[in-house]
């Protein structure tokens, strides 16, 4: 870990840093100042706040921000040591200081020649290695030659894991339709809800299903309890408890713990504990993506979030997208004092994307504790929320357009479609380029015909990312670009951005109710809410 003075900083350092005060002084002479008279005073303003990589744009034009913001909001970036920090976590030093880890999400899409080393040990080769079990298997799967017990093909493929071990495969292959093998479905149960694994059962054949476990530590309670539950299922249909080997694959990083489950370590594949669960997708947990859109796309996936990672690591930070997108959102957050994020992709496959970042963003800057054990007096992680447009439109925007709150958002959209059914694409962009307007623009009262009730106050902030299309690759810079955002903020928030204690509590409380409930223990450590609720739970 490093020595920098910057790491000693307290949280209230950081509200009593020149760059902090120099921002809250400039926060005050941005009051009324709004983006309809910054567009009509610099018509330039478009081409100034925007900034593009190949396949990827964004306008960040729609903003409370000047020249000015964006100079002091990189100066802040510069006295956080983002630089430093960045590099930190691309070496591989172990900046997960809560848990002692290095955060290595980057080198799993590394070049394959590059040295990345972590306890003395280089990690490309074992990087490599399971990417090419990764590439054997997925492709035997696909073209049949991997087959199930009683000699048929796969044809549906289960992806049993929670969290970090869910969200993102399931969001990547929802994403990545267009290019998944028509001859395989895919299916996820998380939750330990038993009508999520029973609705899947039911559209599933033992003979042709092959069920993903995917679990970083293989003792989450809900994937144990499910994937039990799967193999049950299999071996009552099959009647063989050998036909687990041919049905069952495991993705972890406790091979003790997959063979006593009963699965050979021989279909177990391994990523590290530098891997967190929520920056797993590009690991072995991206099996089932690797098996629905097939290797060569993973690998593409994998090279487009190496694309993003070569930019933050080389642009400079007034041109560096994720810092752009994550010292705007400390501008809302920290001086401006707005609470919400909506991220709002107008591209039907990206509509797991809200979820995924949900639990990128608000499992990793949810923290109210800094690195050094102070708690902080600013606010940290926002709480983000989105839906697809434009149905979003007829849902919640109204209060994004005229509520109490503002609400900054980034609008998603592609300029391609795989559906050019009539006009509808071009409807969906028209809409994807009115909302923000509307936000910026507002309508005044004389504008509104004197009826106050159609008033928009407008000067509502909107970021648009515009891909070419959506694809392995652009996927791949599109999910790089909001792990990094989330990173700067962290760093700036002097905050750890990959541990997630905050899930422990419910866990240890869960185990004691159900001891309670099992008769295990007496109902003294329950609350009185919780035994009254317990009991009318159990019928008593
Ligand atoms: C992610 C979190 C969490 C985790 C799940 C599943 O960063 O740590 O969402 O991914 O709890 O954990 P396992 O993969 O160990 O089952």
């Amino acid at each position: 870990m490093s020595n920098s003075p910057k790491m000693l900083l307290s949280s209230t350092a950081l509200i009593q840093t020149p760059e902090w005060k120099a921002l809250s002084a400039h926060r005050a002479e941005m009051d009324g100042v709004s983006m309809r008279d910054l567009f009509t005073r610099d018509s330039h303003r478009f081409g100034k706040m925007s900034v593009g990589i190949p396949g990827l744009f964004v306008d960040y034009s729609k903003h409370r921000a000047t020249e000015e913001t964006l100079r002091l909001l990189t100066n802040l970036a510069r006295s956080r040591d983002v630089e430093g920090w960045r590099d930190r976590m691309f070496s591989g030093e172990k900046i997960n200081t809560t848990e002692g880890r290095a955060v290595l999400h980057t080198a799993l899409r590394a070049p394959k020649e590059a040295n990345i080393r972590v306890d003395g040990e280089n990690v490309m080769p074992f990087i490599r290695e399971t990417l090419e079990k990764i590439r054997v298997f997925t492709e035997s799967v696909r073209v049949g030659e991997w087959t199930g017990f009683t000699g048929a093909p796969i044809r549906d493929v289960v992806n049993i894991g929670i969290g970090g071990s869910d969200l993102g495969p399931y969001m990547a292959c929802e994403a990545l339709k267009p290019f998944a093998a028509p001859n395989l479905t895919m299916h996820f149960v998380s939750n330990v809800d038993g009508t999520h694994m029973a609705e899947v059962l039911k559209k599933v054949h033992p003979k042709t299903t092959l069920f993903v476990v995917a679990s970083k530590t293989f003792t989450t309670q809900e994937t144990m309890a499910n994937a039990s539950i799967a193999k049950a299922w299999l071996v009552d249909a099959l009647k063989n408890p050998a036909c687990v080997a041919r049905h069952f694959v495991a993705l972890s990083t406790n091979a003790k713990a997959v063979t006593e489950f009963g699965i050979d370590e021989a279909n177990m594949f391994p990523f590290r504990e530098w891997v967190g669960g929520r920056y797993s997708v590009w690991s072995a947990i991206g099996l089932s993506v690797a098996l629905s859109i097939g290797f060569d796309n993973f690998q593409k996936f994998l090279d487009g979030a190496q694309a993003m990672d070569a930019h933050f690591r080389t642009a400079p930070l007034e041109q560096n997208i994720p810092v752009i997108l994550a010292l705007l959102g400390v501008w809302y957050r920290n001086f401006w004092g707005m609470e919400s994020y909506a991220v709002l992709p107008y591209e039907q496959y990206l509509h797991r994307f809200p979820a995924y970042l949900q639990q990128c963003d608000m499992e990793s800057n949810g923290k109210s504790v800094d690195r050094d054990g102070v708690r902080v007096d600013y606010a940290t992680g926002p709480i983000l929320f989105g839906e697809p447009g434009t149905n979003g439109q007829h849902a919640f925007y109204q209060l994004i357009h005229q509520g109490t709150s503002v609400i900054p958002c980034d609008f998603i959209a592609c300029r391609e479609t795989y559906n050019p059914l009539g006009d509808l694409h071009k409807l969906l962009l028209a809409n994807f380029l009115a909302q923000p307007q509307a936000l910026m623009q507002g309508r005044t009262l004389a504008e509104a015909g004197g009826n106050p009730q159609k008033v928009f106050e407008g000067n509502r902030p909107s970021t648009s990312i515009l891909l070419d299309r959506l694809d392995p690759f652009s996927l791949g810079m599109l999910i790089a670009l909001y792990e990094h955002k989330v990173f700067v903020q962290g760093i700036i928030w002097n905050i750890n951005s990959y541990d997630q204690w905050g899930v422990e509590l419910g866990k240890v409380l869960a185990g004691n109710i159900l001891d309670v409930w099992d008769g295990k223990k007496d109902t003294s450590s329950l609350d009185g809410s919780t035994a009254g609720l317990l009991a009318r739970l159990r019928g008593a």
